[in-house]
């Protein structure tokens, strides 16, 4: 049992016991054969969720999002992207140290570009320029606060994408809470993207794995790019098994994290000294701003962990806490009256 209360990630989220007996009794074999039943039936299932012709099953969402890259780019293209968004703020700069290519960041507002923005990114033919080779969107949007991009304005990006001849990824690591938001199917945001990487192990919770969906060649190239990159691995239906799980019976209940996560969000916004957008909470990521009480993240975070609840931090000012299984609606009064006290201890 843990004795702190859990708001650091979706990550965190441990196998549910169906998806440790599934692992138990999964059929297996070797996968860079083609010959794991169990990982070739997650993605097929994978594939038809999303509503493309194949999928390859990776072990992290950062290898989904560089596999997906390299398949679309040559070296010197340029990726054109948001400026907070993961693939270039958390992924180690991947996509410049292993495929050459020059980031194109775009400035979103809570994480989500205007098209015109994107549009005005793509430069034309010119002796002089890097040409551009993708552009990638993130949905839901962790550093915007897990802020969705509705339909319309994805219709719009991909109206500029096909204006301009540019394939379009889609970084789905959470792709499902951005559906439950929507009150539609994943399949239909899909709909917008050559190419969608989505997590298994954050809020569907299995303990390890992303999938990368796209058309038939496009993931048989993948294919070469995950063997390249380390990432063909032998028996993973052990792992893909859980995935199974997740997307079967895991999906639904993420709703519960939205809900967690909004009532979380309007405790916390009513405390003094804490400065919080309620607008942009639509999922499972709450994030705020202590910056009035003249403390930075760190020092908030380390007071807040050591009287037993875990957040992150998102230096100087900011604090972020994401709602999954590994947190329930009773510990919501605790985390209000410990952030509290912090507060008052320092508004003074
Ligand atoms: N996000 C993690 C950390 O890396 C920040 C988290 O705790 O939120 N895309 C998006 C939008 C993500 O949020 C993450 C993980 C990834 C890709 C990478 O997935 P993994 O961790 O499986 O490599």
């Amino acid at each position: 049992m843990k004795d702190y209360i859990e708001l650091r990630s979706d990550t965190t989220t441990h196998p549910t016991e169906e998806m440790r007996e599934a692992m138990r009794s999964a059929p297996v074999g070797d996968d860079v054969f083609g010959e794991d039943p169990t990982v070739n039936a997650l993605e097929a299932l994978a594939a038809s969720k999303m509503g493309k012709e194949a999928a390859l099953f990776v072990p992290s969402g950062t290898m989904g999002n560089i596999t997906a890259l390299l398949t679309h780019c040559k070296r010197g293209d340029e990726v054109i992207l948001e400026s907070e968004c993961h693939i270039y703020y958390y992924e180690v700069g991947g996509l410049s140290a292993l495929g050459g290519m020059v980031p194109r960041p775009v400035r979103g507002e809570n994480g989500l570009m205007e098209p015109d923005d994107v549009e005005a990114s793509i430069r034309s033919a010119n002796i002089h320029y890097a040409p551009p080779g993708l552009i990638c969107v993130e949905n839901t949007h962790n550093r915007g606060g897990g802020t969705v991009y509705g339909l319309e304005r994805l219709a719009e990006i991909k109206a500029v994408a096909n204006r301009h001849g540019l394939p379009m990824h889609l970084d789905g690591a959470r792709i499902f809470n951005a559906a439950i938001a929507l009150g539609t199917d994943v399949s239909r945001i899909a709909s917008y993207f050559d190419s969608v990487q989505f997590c298994l192990s954050k809020g569907l919770s299995a303990p390890v794995g992303s999938v990368l969906a796209g058309g038939k060649d496009y993931i048989a190239r993948a294919r070469k790019y995950r063997k390249m990159l380390g990432g063909g691995m032998r028996q993973a239906g052990i792992i893909a098994a859980a995935g199974i799980v997740a997307l079967e019976k895991m999906v639904d209940r993420l709703a519960d994290d939205h809900a967690n996560a909004r009532a979380l969000a309007l405790g916390l916004s009513r405390i003094p000294g804490i400065e919080l957008d309620l607008s942009t909470v639509v999922t499972n990521i709450v994030v705020f701003d202590v910056s009035r009480l003249g403390i930075g993240s760190e020092a908030f975070a380390e007071q807040l962990s050591a009287d037993g609840v875990r957040m992150t931090t998102r230096p100087p000012h900011k604090i972020r806490a994401v709602t999954s299984r590994m947190f329930t609606a009773e510990e919501i009064p605790t985390v209000l009256e410990k952030t509290a006290k912090i507060c008052t201890k320092h508004l003074g």
